[in-house]
């Protein structure tokens, strides 16, 4: 694995691990460092090993947003240029399962990398929040968006205005997150939860992703349709005929991912 200054890479058994490495402060997200977390998350999700992602942050935090001192000297034609949104973009686009394991504050961009991730497991002292509007600014990397389609308009609109930080007792009222750990343990506990979902048949496990995530954008008429191609697909693949042909031989199946 590639060696990073902002992030520390991993992998053990077949889960891949992703840790925010700024902790002095609070692992805010400078340009480089995002490069390096888009970057080491394509790595992983081309790795034929690595068959789960999981994201966590060092120190004190998740992550405390973007980098303030360094987002300040932006303008807006500087943004255009540097054009690192098409940076993030690439995270929607990563085909592996991302669970992410939140301690301490995922603010402004910190909750949109959180909000990336397809499962989100949190210590109790985990706060959410989107601070742009006291910046004078608004979430630019998916926040109005995502978390609208979480939890609704009104709510979304109350905690984008109001810049407040959200317990994770409300994070999983309005399924934001999945689980409530206590601290020492959330990380140990995603891994753990990792490894189970590492041993599920690979393709099915990218397809449901797939499908889940056009649920949120097309038709219901046009999401059965693309789950059905998928589910055809399925049928052509040799974990299909292990899988089937193990229940009927009252055996455990033996998946290889294809
Ligand atoms: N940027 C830079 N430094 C930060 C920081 C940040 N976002 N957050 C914390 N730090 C630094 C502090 O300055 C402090 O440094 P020293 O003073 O020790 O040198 C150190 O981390 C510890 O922080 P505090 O002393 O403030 O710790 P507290 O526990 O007292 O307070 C806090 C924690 C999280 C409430 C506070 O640090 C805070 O309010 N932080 C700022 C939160 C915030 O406003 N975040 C930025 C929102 S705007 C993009 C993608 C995403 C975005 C933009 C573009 N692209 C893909 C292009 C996102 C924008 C945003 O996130």
């Amino acid at each position: 694995m590639i060696n990073y200054q902002h992030i520390q890479v991993e992998q053990f058994e077949k889960i891949g691990t992703i840790r925010l490495n700024r902790p002095k402060v609070l692992n805010a997200l400078n340009r480089k460092m995002v490069h390096e977390i888009v970057n080491a998350f394509i790595e992983m999700d081309q790795d034929d090993d690595v068959k789960v992602i999981v994201l966590f942050g060092n120190g004190k935090a998740f992550a405390a947003g973007a980098d303030i001192g360094e987002m300040a000297q932006n303008d807006a034609v500087d943004l255009e240029l540097l054009n690192q949104f098409a940076d993030w973009d690439h995270l929607a686009l990563i085909k592996k399962p991302i669970i992410g394991a939140v301690h301490g504050f995922a603010l402004g961009g910190g909750f949109e990398l959180a909000l990336v991730c397809d499962l989100l497991f949190a210590a109790e002292d985990a706060k959410f929040g989107f601070p742009e509007i006291n910046l004078a600014v608004m979430p630019g990397a998916g926040g109005t968006q995502r978390l609208t389609k979480l939890m609704g308009k009104t709510k979304a609109l109350e905690w984008l205005w109001s810049g407040e930080m959200m317990s994770v007792e409300e994070a999983v009222r309005f399924g934001i997150i999945n689980k409530i750990f206590p601290k020492e343990l959330v990380v140990e506990e995603t891994i753990k939860y990792a490894k189970k979902l590492a041993e599920k048949p690979a393709l099915s496990v990218r397809f449901i992703k797939e499908a889940v995530n056009k649920a949120i954008d097309y038709s219901l008429y046009e999401g059965m349709q693309y789950e059905r191609k998928n589910f055809s697909l399925l049928f052509s693949s040799e974990d299909q005929k292990e899988g089937m042909r193990a229940f009927l031989e009252k055996r455990k199946p033996e998946f290889k991912g294809r």
